[in-house]
């Protein structure tokens, strides 16, 4: 079974991760983690805190000379911020007085997590509700996503919604080739335009913009994820996935929520034969039906709301003195949504790996090819 977990405070030390059932004998360099990590650290609309941070991953486990080990993968990202706030964060020695937070941000954990824990100060809370534990997630999804590549598979993320403005439909060749260069991982150059336009003015305003990212994996064998029982069904499984990303308020697989206002007739993608087995004329299921993947791109989109630090703050309560206040502000980014889409690949990545070892699992990479090549001779007809 592939799972992780994650650990550690945005101010605090480091962000940790353990990753434990991936095979061994997979290459993983902390160069390709990092590259993933640089990534999602760039953005047209973040804030002050990526101007100190520069993400590098350490490997402290499960690895050796540049392959898996099989046993536990330890990663860490330590936060350069930390020296500022050592005096503060502590788990020794915290002076907890200059960097209160009483009054809780909308929106924010700030609130119910002071609730649920009990909490007084609610930076206990914000510091690991905080979207900095994402650095962690795209740190240990990383070495997953080196696994479903290495079987073929590909993941390719972008922007498609920004505040009010949507990028165009393009190709996925064209989308590969327009995000490379784009600050906003947007593969609409004229959107991006208006994109970036929003985000000035919400600044300006004090203000924090959403927006919606879309993940396509290709190159996706038929099989992964299962009809048979409800929390194997692999578009739950990615629903939850990416959902559970902060801020992620709406996910969408395929034509989705559009699939409910069109009658059936044009929904469902009608089956054909050819010389290479079976095939499809659409893709409105978005590569997966009865929670199987069908061997079409996976296609999935996710929603994501503002941020909840407002500069121009939203009403709030005093938690200390009971007095209606403005919500505290934090340094903050005015946008994240390019950020939000490469933790959404590397979480969708995660996802499809774990379906992929459930299938093919075995402990080494060289046990999988053997019987990923079964599987592959077994399904070539259809
Ligand atoms: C983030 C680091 C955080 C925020 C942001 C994401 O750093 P700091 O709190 O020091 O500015 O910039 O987190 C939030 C938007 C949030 O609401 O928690 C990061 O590394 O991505």
């Amino acid at each position: 079974m592939l799972r992780y977990f994650t650990a550690g405070e945005s101010h605090g030390p480091a962000l940790t991760a353990i990753l434990e059932g991936i095979p061994a004998g997979l290459e993983i360099s902390p160069e390709y983690i990092d590259r993933q990590l640089a990534r999602r650290q760039q953005g047209y609309g973040r804030g002050g805190r990526m101007k100190i941070e520069r993400d590098r991953v350490k490997l402290l486990s499960g690895v050796r000379g540049g392959l898996t080990l099989g046993s536990p993968v330890t990663l860490q990202v330590e936060n350069t911020d930390w020296v500022n706030w050592e005096p503060y964060m502590s788990p020794v020695n915290a002076d907890y007085e200059p960097k209160r937070v009483a009054v809780p941000r909308p929106g924010h954990g700030d609130l119910v997590g002071a609730i649920k824990y009990g909490h007084e100060d609610l930076r206990n809370v914000l510091e690991r509700a905080s979207a900095r534990e994402t650095a962690a997630r795209v740190a240990v999804c990383t070495v997953a996503r080196k696994l479903i590549e290495y079987f073929g598979m590909e993941i390719t993320g972008h922007v498609v919604q920004i505040g009010s403005i949507r990028a165009e439909d393009r190709t996925l060749k064209e989308i590969k080739k327009q995000i490379e260069k784009s600050e906003l991982l947007c593969a609409d150059p004229l959107a991006e335009e208006k994109m970036k336009k929003e985000i000035d003015d919400a600044k300006e305003k004090g203000d924090s913009l959403g927006g919606i990212f879309e993940i396509i994996v290709t190159n996706v064998p038929v099989g992964l994820g299962s009809h048979v029982q409800w929390d194997r069904k692999l578009d739950g499984r990615i629903a939850w996935s990416l959902m559970s990303v902060q801020a992620i308020k709406g996910v969408e697989i395929g034509l989705g929520f559009t699939a409910a206002t069109l009658p059936g007739s044009r929904v469902h993608d009608e089956i054909f034969t050819g010389t290479n087995g079976y095939y499809r004329g659409s893709n409105n299921a978005g590569g997966i039906e009865a929670g199987i993947s069908n061997g079409q791109n996976i296609v999935v989109r996710a929603a994501m709301k503002p941020i909840a630090t407002l500069y121009s703050p939203l009403r709030s309560v005093n938690l200390r003195t009971g007095v209606e206040e403005l919500a505290a502000v934090e340094r903050s980014d005015i946008c994240a949504v390019p950020a939000a889409a490469v933790v959404g690949e590397a979480v969708v990545a995660f996802e499809m790996a774990r379906a992929f070892l459930e299938k093919f699992g075995g402990d080494s990479i060289a046990e999988i090819d053997a019987r990923m090549k079964i599987y592959r001779e077994q399904v070539s007809h259809v």
